[in-house]
């Protein structure tokens, strides 16, 4: 067992600020690794410039002051990572078998290189074996003309493709016949989507990057900026320095949040002037936030009373008259919510409410931001919702400085969507679609991730094809997934880097080595730009500088068209034609998704185009044509109740989360700087009187088991147990280690998002040294 002396060496708070010298001195270890030092500079300096590309790190949006550089630690680590000059080819896949790969840690895989041969499994052999590109797109074709439906075939899509590959990939899935787009979204973000889309008629965000400048507050939800959206930090650094209020709610006291030095700005690096991030820093429980603001509304209600006794008014009557439907239903629900319950299930004390409520009320605009915190639980869509509320009761929407901001994930993920990766299409698309193309798009709807894995698992779908991403390790109960993945009679992976999903093969598997963001992409007509949509509604364009390592990597939409092509033939396009100049992709787009209008001509612009948020213009695109303020109760439990069901008192809820050191399921190195962990991924956050009342130590290594009532144990071994400042019933511990415990029906209400933030688990001493 181990004792405290174990742990030191992996475990050390952290005290410095975020960004600064320790952000300068990774992103140059991260360079230097690269092997590719000076190759990279260049590209470091082209990052989110409007010559260059778009940082394939993060959706966070980009402010327009001339000399910027627009890199931030862990954008220059994505960059460096892919830009690598290590390369995986036919040698390596002779050398190694696919059983030993799997064999190997997810860090290993993708550190081996870019991928840059077309490969196809041999199941005698246990290798993949080179194939030409023409060879491969006759498989494909030849599989996907053999099914009996088209809905046997999963399209799966990651965010980090352009727009010009979203819209060929969505056109050949459904020109071929189904809408099953199980894609990152769904893992992600869905919740924000299907949320904002039944109150405010629109499933994006409504502010754009310069209403921070303008907010006298910001509330952030539920989400870790200083690894995740490092950029964000400047903006919120911004937004205090102006002296206005930035409040935090997270179950961990997150470093990044707390204090901020900026790694490009010399004379603060040398002052060790760190700027307070924060003016109010609330540690609620693990999906406490909807609580959280029921609270704060509940003090709102009391405090407009106060201000109509005096003749003045707190709420913004007229907004709400004009603009919202079912406030006074809302109301009379928080005033009947009891403030046991709402202070139970938050974590947090009365007069912290009370606070958070008494700055949103001085406050002229505030905006709020959430991402995974808020999005990952089974109440997400009514935590969503409960926070519209918030905004809607002060006119918050669609005012300068005030909004709701869903910050996205992947670079593109927005994008994705507004191409029209989804399995449930809008009716508009569809007819545009059919109309444009002269064919009848698929109307059932489709699978969406967790759809799809159950399909593949009963053996409904039979073919799964990837753009991007890394199904296998992304998605929830590992063991599942894989077994579902197994079933098929292929797999294709289009992909930069080598990761876990080419590992867990169909009866047929295909690697498809493709371009990455920040490569070249040469096509008939010569280089071409893609697209990008980021968090705030901005399109730009995005150009690859570096050369391709191979000349057999082939771009994204050049992949899809040769699938198409070699399925579908010239229906209902010439494929190879739009490839080869991407303007034609584009005059595509234009003639089927609105906003798009002149694209060719908007992309010229620097800085790009905004796409307009018809919510923050107030018109409320709902069947009532206004903002729809949502009641719901509290939950009864933050678990589905086919956990809740089973818990005990040893039961805690875990959050599943991210290092410094990865992106999603890439991981760069082993040390989460600001949590204070270097040379280990496997450990369990946990509050110092619960390692104590379960009688474990600090440092002890334990397995991890999560409750679920089908009869299936998931469990994981050899996890070290790290006393943190995480409130009492709660623990974390990183993705993608801890997705065979995320049950695959553990979802949320209406988002049907796996609720990686809120599993229940129990500790027990570790399995795999337990002496029997
Ligand atoms: N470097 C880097 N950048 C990334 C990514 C990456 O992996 N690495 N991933 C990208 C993607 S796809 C996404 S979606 C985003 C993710 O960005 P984040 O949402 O910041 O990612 P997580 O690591 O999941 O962090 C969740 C945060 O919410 C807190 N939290 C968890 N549950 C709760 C809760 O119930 N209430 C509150 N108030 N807080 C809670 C956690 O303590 C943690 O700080 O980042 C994107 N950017
Ligand atoms: N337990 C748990 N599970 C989670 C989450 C969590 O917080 N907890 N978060 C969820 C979230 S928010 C998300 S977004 C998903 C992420 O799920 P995915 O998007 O499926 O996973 P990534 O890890 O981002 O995918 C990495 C792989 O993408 C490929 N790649 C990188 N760049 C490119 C490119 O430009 N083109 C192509 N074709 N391929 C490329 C590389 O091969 C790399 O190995 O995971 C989800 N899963
Ligand atoms: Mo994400």
């Amino acid at each position: 067992m181990s004792d405290k002396h174990a742990t030191d060496a992996y475990y050390k708070p952290y005290h410095g600020p975020a960004g600064g010298w320790g952000a300068l001195i990774s992103t140059q270890h991260h360079w230097l690794q690269s092997k590719n030092a000076t190759r990279n500079l260049r590209t470091l300096l082209k990052t989110n410039q409007s010559q260059g590309f778009d940082c394939p790190g993060c959706a966070w949006g980009e402010q327009h002051k001339p000399g910027m550089v627009r890199f931030c630690e862990n954008g220059a680590k994505a960059v460096n990572w892919e830009a690598t000059s290590r390369t995986v080819g036919s040698a390596f896949f002779a050398q190694h078998s696919v059983s030993a790969l799997y064999a190997q840690t997810d860090y290993f895989l993708e550190f081996q290189g870019r991928l840059t041969e077309p490969m196809r499994y041999n199941p005698t052999t246990d290798h993949y074996e080179p194939i030409s590109w023409d060879d491969a797109f006759a498989l494909i074709a030849e599989v996907l003309k053999r099914q009996d439906t088209p809905d046997r075939v999963e399209f799966y899509t990651s965010g980090r493709a352009s727009n010009e590959a979203a819209f060929l990939y969505q056109l050949f899935a459904r020109a071929y016949g189904t809408n099953n787009f199980p894609d990152c979204s769904n893992m992600c973000h869905e919740a924000s989507g299907y949320g904002l889309i039944s109150s405010i008629g629109i499933g994006k965000g409504t502010v754009e990057i310069d209403d921070f400048e303008h907010a006298d507050a910001v509330f952030v939800f539920g989400q870790n900026p200083g690894t995740n959206h490092p950029r964000m930090l400047d903006t919120l650094r911004e937004v205090i320095k102006n002296g206005k209020q930035v409040l935090c709610f997270n179950t961990l006291k997150e470093r990044g949040l707390e204090r901020f030095q900026h790694p490009q700005n010399p004379v603060e690096m040398l002052t060790n002037g760190f700027t307070p991030l924060n003016t109010a820093y609330f540690i609620p429980k693990l999906g406490g936030d909807m609580a959280a603001v029921r609270g704060m509304v509940k003090v709102l209600i009391e405090m407009e009373a106060e201000a109509q006794a005096r003749g003045e008014a707190l709420f913004d009557h007229a907004f709400i008259a004009e603009h919202t439907q079912g406030m006074d239903d809302y109301l009379k629900q928080v005033e009947a919510t009891p403030w046991e319950k709402i202070l139970d299930q938050s974590g947090l004390t009365r007069e912290e409410i009370t606070h958070a409520a008494q700055v949103y009320a001085r406050s002229e605009r505030v905006i709020c931001t959430w991402a995974m915190g808020i999005t990952q639980h089974k109440h997400s869509v009514p935590s969503i919702h409960e926070i519209v509320n918030l905004l809607l009761l002060r006119g918050n929407i669609g005012k300068p400085g005030a909004g709701a901001c869903p910050v996205r994930g992947h670079s593109n993920v927005q994008g994705d969507r507004t191409m029209g990766i989804n399995e449930k299409p809008a009716k508009l698309l569809l007819d545009k679609l059919s109309q444009r193309f002269e064919f009848e798009a698929p109307s059932l709807p489709g699978h969406n991730v967790v759809e799809a894995i159950q399909a593949m698992l009963n053996k409904d779908s039979r073919v799964f094809i990837s753009l991007g991403g890394n199904f296998a390790a992304a998605t929830p109960d590992t063991e599942v997934t894989e077994q579902a993945l197994r079933n098929c009679e292929l797999t294709v992976q289009i992909s930069t880097k080598l990761n876990r999903s080419h590992l867990v093969t169909g009866k047929e598997a295909l690697i498809l080595p493709c371009l990455g963001r920040t490569d070249q992409d040469i096509q008939k007509t010569g280089p071409q730009r893609v697209t990008v949509e980021d968090s705030f509604s901005m399109v730009h364009a995005s150009a690859g500088v570096l050369q391709p390592l191979s000349t057999e990597m082939r771009s994204e939409p050049a992949i899809i068209a040769g699938m198409a092509q070699a399925t579908l033939g010239s229906f209902p396009i010439d494929w190879l034609s739009v490839v080869e100049d991407y303007d034609r992709i584009r005059d595509l787009i234009q003639d089927v998704i609105p906003g798009f209008s002149d694209f060719n001509h908007k992309i010229a612009a620097p800085g790009g185009f905004y796409l307009g948020n018809s919510a923050r213009e107030h018109r409320w695109n709902t069947p009532a044509g206004k903002a729809i303020v949502h009641t719901h109760g509290l939950p009864e439990h933050i678990l589905h109740s086919a956990a809740a069901d089973l818990i005990t008192h040893n039961t805690l809820i875990m959050q599943t989360l991210r290092s410094h050191d990865q992106y999603n399921t890439t991981i760069y190195g082993l040390n989460d700087r600001y949590r204070g962990i270097t040379g280990e991924r496997k450990v369990v956050f946990i509050n110092p009187a619960d390692l104590q009342r379960l009688g474990f130590t600090e440092g002890q290594e334990v397995s991890i088991r999560s409750l679920w009532n089908d009869g299936r144990e998931r469990r994981v071994d050899g996890f070290k147990l790290v006393p943190y400042s995480i409130p009492a019933g709660n623990v974390a511990a990183y993705y993608p280690e801890t997705n065979p415990l995320v049950p695959l029906s553990s979802v949320g209400d209406y988002s049907h998002t796996p609720t990686s933030k809120s599993i229940a688990v129990v500790l027990e001493p570790n399995q795999s040294t337990r002496i029997i």
